[in-house]
């Protein structure tokens, strides 16, 4: 069995993809790298010290922060801090976004980090896998200045490379920087990711539907229509219903076994529930390199024009057909 390419090798054996391969995207993936083995080692041991259950604290959007969101915000914050690679950071558990000025007193660094630091977070205390979305832009200001709002409010398209770490039954780092997307497995006794999901791409068909459906009645008609569709028993369409509380994990299913995610509208989140900025275009980057598509209804995910730093969208997300047709519901007049 030829050795498989560690995470690190291929990071530096695909560098010179990259448009400024100054090796500034390749230390920010290898710092990405770093901060995930700390939180899987922190999420493994969950069960066994006081690091699960829920802090008294609550965010920016009145959500309790579970112990291990915490822990994980500061994970990724000082691998990406320490590093002098970023110039900001944001994240689900931030407030607002965080400037990170350089060591170098003549220029700023190039990049900004958004994160959700750890999706699905209200799942650990029943030992559901949970994961880490990221997502990276260059700046758009000019580097001689500290960030801005404005460096983090991107359109997805011009996301430079975004991913996300499924802490599930095996640990798995899974990034695309535009050229592909390619799955790492973690090595628990060595602490290295070896490339074991080479250029992933969703199944040319898919039947799986992942939603919650005990908001059904809340969901705009073209979405119960969708669902209704999904249930018929006709066309031979061999439909199933996977839902697992968390995107990470209903995702990665989604994108080896065929299948679509979906987030509608609903009456507690009238705009949606999930974030656009660092869950909704990293996960559609991602759909997107994979052969898939992501929608919000009305749009490309990935042209959204964003206007505030934790705004919600729906989110339909997967196999291209199954989106187009989620879509072609959603619009019908
Ligand atoms: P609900 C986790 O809180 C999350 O953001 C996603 O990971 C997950 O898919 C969704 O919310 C679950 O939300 O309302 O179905 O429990």
């Amino acid at each position: 069995m030829t050795a498989k390419h560690t995470l690190g090798e291929f990071i530096i054996d695909n560098q010179n993809q990259f448009e400024y391969s100054t090796g500034e995207l390749s230390r920010l993936l290898n710092a990405i790298r770093l901060a995930a083995k700390t939180v899987n080692h922190e999420v493994n041991k969950a069960g066994l010290v006081d690091i699960i259950g829920a802090t008294n604290q609550t965010n920016h959007s009145d959500e309790q922060q579970q112990k291990l969101d915490v822990l994980a915000n500061q994970a990724f914050k000082n691998a990406l801090i320490n590093r002098d690679i970023v110039c900001g950071f944001a994240s689900e558990e931030e407030d607002s976004f965080v400037s990170i000025s350089s060591n170098n007193k003549t220029a700023q660094n190039n990049y900004v980090v958004l994160v959700d630091p750890l999706d699905g977070s209200s799942n650990i205390d029943t030992n559901v896998s949970v994961g880490t979305i990221f997502s990276i832009f260059r700046r758009v200001t000019s580097q001689d200045q500290p960030v801005e709002e404005k460096d983090f409010l991107q359109k997805g398209i011009y996301q430079v490379a975004a991913g996300y770490v499924l802490y599930g039954t095996s640990t798995m780092l899974v990034y695309t920087t535009g050229h592909g997307v390619n799955g790492f497995t973690l090595n628990p006794a060595l602490g290295t990711f070896y490339l074991s999901h080479p250029n992933m791409k969703f199944p040319k068909e898919g039947h799986i539907y992942s939603i919650n459906e005990g908001n059904y009645v809340h969901f705009p008609t073209g979405v119960k229509k969708y669902i209704k569709y999904c249930q018929e028993d006709n066309d031979n369409r061999p439909y199933t219903s996977r839902y697992i509380g968390s995107l990470v994990s209903d995702f990665h299913r989604n994108l080896i076994n065929g299948g679509i995610y979906l987030y509608p509208p609903t009456s507690k989140h009238p705009k949606g529930k999930l974030r656009l900025l660092y869950e909704c275009n990293p996960m559609a980057f991602l759909a997107e390199q994979a052969g898939g598509e992501a929608s919000d209804g009305q749009q490309r995910v990935m042209e959204v024009d964003p206007y505030e730093l934790h705004q919600r969208i729906p989110f339909y997300c997967g196999n291209k057909e199954m989106v187009r047709k989620v879509d072609s519901f959603i619009n019908e007049n």
